[in-house]
């Protein structure tokens, strides 16, 4: 009998197809070899490369469902492994995907039509343009239904007013996707377009001096009278059902990604109280200490493992709405508080850049807040199992 193994005792690899396998080694090695040596650095400075994009254009890694387009058709296990192996490095850069693949790229795909997919998708799946999604506004966060952002119908497109706050890739992005509400309030439709970088009245600015995933440009919207060709509306989105069908691609890439980051503080702890005498033996000799390791292991396999379940229902085109929200807000509170447990382990060398563990804690933070926090989380699953909303 095959010995059981400590750091996969479910056996997910041996669930995954060859392909799946193939893709996880291929991006791993692509982390490896082309984020991982500047990373520290990169947080330091809050520096992007925007030519990344082309580098993750190349190898598959945008838009990698879609089987169009340049797009390399591959299944959402994959999509998640994917987010996991580069959220070991850092958040910012599965964000990266995350907002390029399941926000930009899937709705043109979803709900756009053929000119729209044919001019748009070869240039975001190569990375020669980036994309940003902008639906939180300054007092619309957690509630996008309040959003203030207007569309009116003019004889040939729409002119858009409003402000989008803490939108991904604002600042370089040159593509962007908008949900606006009609200007008349009693009209209850929200629209999506497509803006381009070019259009007058759009302007973007940065936010700056975030602790937290700052490595990813964040920034404002800014929208002044911007006239939108009818061309660059998105035809076929179903309102709000539209909008969060794009959330929950997004949502998922999440649940598998954080559990890379957890992984990453895992293993650091390990080696690291394995090697840390303290009191004339190491570190990980201790109760204590082995318990926390007991309890990393546990929660990020028993997460892996509904991560590989949900993904392989959505490649059977179940509905798995209820599965997103607790991957989304079980997997994020249970990586913060790895990542945290990992920097205790770590005493003061924890607080140092280069252990990459305190990087983790601060950008979880930002995970666990973005694409519905941990309570609207509750919030959604507890509407669901009592048909009673609470919102
Ligand atoms: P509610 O009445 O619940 O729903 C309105 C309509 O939408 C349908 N629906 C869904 N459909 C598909 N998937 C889902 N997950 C859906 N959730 C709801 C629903 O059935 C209904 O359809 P119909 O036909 O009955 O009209 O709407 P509500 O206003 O009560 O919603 C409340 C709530 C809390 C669920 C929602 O507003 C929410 O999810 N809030 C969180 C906001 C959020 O996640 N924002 C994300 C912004 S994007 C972002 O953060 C990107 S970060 C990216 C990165 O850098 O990686
Ligand atoms: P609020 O909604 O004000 O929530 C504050 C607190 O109140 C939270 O703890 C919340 O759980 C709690 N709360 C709210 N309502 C309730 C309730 N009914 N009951 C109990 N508690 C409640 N948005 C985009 O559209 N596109 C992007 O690309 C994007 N990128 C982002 C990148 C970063 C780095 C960050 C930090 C955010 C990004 N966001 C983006 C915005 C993100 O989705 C919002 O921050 C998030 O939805 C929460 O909204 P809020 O910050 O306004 O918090």
């Amino acid at each position: 009998m095959k010995q059981n193994n400590w750091f996969d005792p479910f056996y997910i690899q041996e669930n995954l197809t060859e392909e799946e396998t193939q893709i996880q080694k291929n991006v791993r090695d692509f982390c490896n070899k082309e984020l991982r040596p500047n990373v520290v650095s990169n947080n330091l400075n809050n520096s992007f490369d925007k030519e990344l994009y082309k580098l993750f254009g190349s190898i598959g890694l945008l838009g990698q469902t879609v089987n169009s387009h340049g797009g390399a058709g591959t299944n959402f296990v994959s999509y998640g492994l994917t987010a996991y192996e580069i959220e070991k490095i850092d958040s910012s850069y599965r964000s990266s995907i995350s907002v390029q693949s399941s926000l930009v790229i899937n709705p043109i795909n979803s709900f756009g039509n053929s000119q729209q997919k044919d001019f748009f998708l070869p240039d975001l799946i190569s990375g020669k343009k980036i994309g940003s999604f902008g639906l939180t506004e300054s007092e619309a966060g957690s509630d996008p239904s309040s959003m203030q952002t207007t569309y009116k119908k003019l004889s040939n497109g729409y002119v858009l007013n409003g402000t989008k706050n803490w939108i991904t890739n604002a600042p370089i992005a040159d593509v962007f996707i908008i949900w606006a509400i009609n200007e008349n309030k009693n009209i209850k439709t929200v629209k999506g377009f497509i803006l381009e970088k070019k259009f007058k009245g759009l302007e973007t600015s940065y936010i700056n001096n975030k602790s937290s995933l700052k490595i990813s440009p964040t920034g404002q919207i800014i929208l002044n009278q911007v006239n939108v060709p009818e061309e660059n509306v998105l035809p076929n989105t179903d309102g709000w059902k539209s909008i969060f069908s794009c959330l929950n691609k997004a949502r998922y890439g999440i649940s598998w990604g954080v559990l890379g980051a957890a992984s990453e503080c895992w293993l650091i702890a390990k080696e690291y109280s394995e090697n840390r005498i303290m009191f004339k033996k190491p570190l990980a000799a201790n109760q204590l200490i082995q318990k926390k390791l007991a309890n990393m292991q546990s929660e990020i396999n028993i997460a892996l493992s509904a991560c590989l379940l949900t993904g392989r229902a959505i490649d059977e085109n179940k509905d798995v709405i209820n599965a997103i929200s607790i991957l989304k807000r079980n997997n994020c509170k249970k990586s913060i508080e790895i990542a945290r447990n990992s920097r205790d382990m770590l005493g003061a060398n924890g607080l140092l850049e280069e252990y990459h563990v305190i990087r983790h804690v601060m950008n979880l933070e930002t995970v666990k807040t973005y694409e519905g926090t941990e309570d609207i989380h509750a919030l959604i699953l507890g509407k669901n199992q009592t048909n009673i909303s609470s919102f």
